[in-house]
C-alpha cells in the first residue's frame, strides 16, 4: 500500500497500532506541524505545547536558527565517526565547554547515554584516581530517578514499570531517599561510594522540587566524602528552570553534568556529558565512544540551540513567566478543591490532582484540555506535567492558564 498523502488522525494511529511495537500509550491526537509553541494535528487543529517534548524543545518547534544550522551543515558533511577529526567537532567543544564552564566535554547522542557515559566516567574516576578496589565502586541515587530505559537505568530505578521482568539488574548501585540530607550523609559513610547521580528536580517523578539548599548540602556531603556529584540535567538543563542550569539556582558546579534534550533544541538527538580533567582524562583513547558521538551535523545543531537559549534570554523568560503561572495556578489551587497544588521551577511546573494515583482523572483533564486546544500529559496517576516552550510570551501564558483554569472547572 502505498504510503497515504494526508491521513486522517484515526489513520495514522491505527497504522501505529497494527506495525508499530506497544511501548507507548499516547494521547489520542496526530502531529504533523510545529512552530514556536504552537502545534498543528492532521485536521488542521492548533494547540499550545505544554508538553515540549519533555522539554526537548525549549527553544520552540523549529526554530529557524536550529533548523538552519541542521539544513545547511546537512549538505556539506553529516558523519565522519571519530576514526578521523572534523572541522566542527574542536569549536563546539570549546564552545560548550567555555559556556558550562568546565575542562572538557564528551559528546553521545541520547539522554540516557549521557547517564551510562557518567557512571563509567565515575567508575573510572574510583578505580584511578580514588583508588576504591577494582569492581566494588558503588553509585547512589535517588528514590524515583530517571533517567532512561537502558539496563543501567532500569537497573537503579525504583519504578517496578520500568524495571520489573528485565533482571538480572546491574549490581554496584544504591539508593537513598530523594532530598533527604541525613540519609544520603549515612550512606557516605561506605568508603566504596564513587558517585551520587540525581537530577536536580525530579521531572518523571512528578516535577518533585526538593528544599532549598538540599542540592548545595548533597553536593558538600559528597565533596566531604571525595564522592562525585553528578547532575542529571538532561530535563532541567538549557534554561527551563529559569537559569543555564538547575544547579546554578544553588551557585555550586557538579562534578559531571549530564545535558541532553534541548541541546539539540528537539531536532536531532545530542547529549553532552560535562567534567573537569580529573575525571573526563581517565577514559583513554578506545575506551567509550559512540559512532554519531560529536558528529559535525550535531555540533552545529547544538551551538545553535545553545546560542538561541542564551541570546533570547529563554532563562529569564522562563524564570519570569514561570511564576506567574505558579502564582495564578497556586491561587487557584486555594479555590478549587480538585487540585492540591502547584510546585515547579521556571517552566516546569506540575499541577497535582486531588484524586488517588490511579484515578483517571489526570489523564480525562488532559483529554479535554487537547479539546480545548493545549497539549499536556499526565505524568504519575495523577499529576499533570506542565512545561512549554520557553520563547513563550506572556500573553500566550496567560491565554494558556485560562485554558487549564476552565478546563478543569469542568471537572470540579
Ligand atoms: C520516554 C519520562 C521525562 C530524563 C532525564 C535522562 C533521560 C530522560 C531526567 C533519558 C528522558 C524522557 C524519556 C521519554 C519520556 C521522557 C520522560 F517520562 F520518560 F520520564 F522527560 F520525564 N534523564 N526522559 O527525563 O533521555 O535517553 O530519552 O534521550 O522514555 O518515554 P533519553
Amino acid at each position: 500500500m502505498a504510503v497515504l498523502e494526508h491521513l486522517t488522525s484515526q489513520q495514522a494511529i491505527d497504522l501505529e497500532n497494527k506495525y508499530g511495537a506497544h511501548n507507548y500509550h499516547p494521547l489520542p491526537v496526530v502531529l504533523s506541524k510545529g512552530e514556536g509553541v504552537y502545534v498543528w494535528d492532521v485536521e488542521g487543529k492548533k494547540y499550545y505545547d505544554f508538553l515540549s517534548a519533555y522539554s526537548a524543545v525549549n527553544q520552540g518547534h523549529c526554530h529557524p536558527r536550529i533548523t538552519n544550522a541542521l539544513v545547511e551543515q546537512s549538505s556539506i558533511l553529516t558523519l565522519t565517526s571519530r576514526a578521523f577529526h572534523n572541522n566542527v567537532l574542536g569549536q563546539y567543544e570549546k564552545y560548550i565547554t567555555d559556556l558550562f564552564g568546565f575542562d572538557k566535554v564528551l559528546p553521545m547522542n541520547t539522554g540516557v547515554e549521557g547517564g551510562e557515559t557518567a557512571i563509567k566516567l565515575c567508575r573510572k574516576w574510583a578505580y584511578k584516581v580514588k583508588g576504591i578496589e577494582e569492581n566494588k565502586a558503588k553509585i547512589l541515587f535517588a528514590e524515583n530517578n530517571f533517567w532512561g530505559r537502558t539496563l543501567a537505568a532500569v537497573s537503579s530505578s525504583t519504578d517496578p514499570s520500568a524495571y520489573k521482568d528485565y533482571g538480572p539488574y546491574l549490581p554496584g548501585f544504591e539508593i537513598v531517599k530523594y532530598n533527604d540530607l541525613e540519609a544520603l550523609e549515612k550512606a557516605l559513610e561506605d568508603p566504596n561510594v564513587a558517585g551520587f547521580m540525581v537530577e536536580p528536580i525530579q521531572g518523571e517523578a512528578g516535577v518533585m522540587v526538593p528544599d532549598e539548599g538540599y542540592l548545595k548540602k548533597a553536593f558538600e556531603l559528597c565533596k566531604k566524602k571525595n564522592v562525585l556529584f553528578i547532575a542529571d540535567e538532561v530535563q532541567t538543563g538549557i534554561s527551563r528552570t529559569g537559569k543555564l542550569y538547575c544547579c546554578q539556582h544553588e551557585g555550586f558546579r557538579p562534578d559531571i553534568l549530564i545535558l541532553g534534550k534541548a541541546l539539540s533544541g528537539g531536532v536531532f538527538p545530542v547529549s553532552a556529558i560535562l567534567a573537569d580533567d580529573e575525571v573526563m582524562l581517565t577514559i583513554k583513547p578506545g575506551e567509550h565512544g559512540s559512532t554519531f558521538g560529536g558528529n559535525p551535523l550535531a555540533c552545529k545543531v547544538a551551538m545553535a540551540a545553545l546560542e538561541v537559549a542564551v541570546d533570547e534570554g529563554l532563562a529569564e523568560n522562563a524564570e519570569y513567566l514561570g511564576t506567574i503561572f505558579r502564582e495564578e495556578l497556586g491561587q487557584f489551587a486555594r479555590e478549587n478543591e480538585l487540585v492540591t497544588l502547584v510546585r515547579g521551577k521556571g517552566l516546569l511546573n506540575a499541577v497535582v490532582i486531588n484524586d488517588t494515583e490511579d484515578s483517571d482523572t489526570a489523564w480525562n483533564i488532559c483529554m479535554k484540555l487537547r479539546d480545548n486546544g493545549l497539549l499536556a500529559k499526565p505524568t504519575h496517576g495523577n499529576i499533570i506535567r506542565f512545561a512549554p516552550p520557553l520563547v513563550m510570551n506572556e500573553t500566550q501564558l496567560r491565554d494558556c492558564i485560562s485554558i487549564i483554569k476552565n478546563t478543569i472547572k469542568e471537572f470540579s
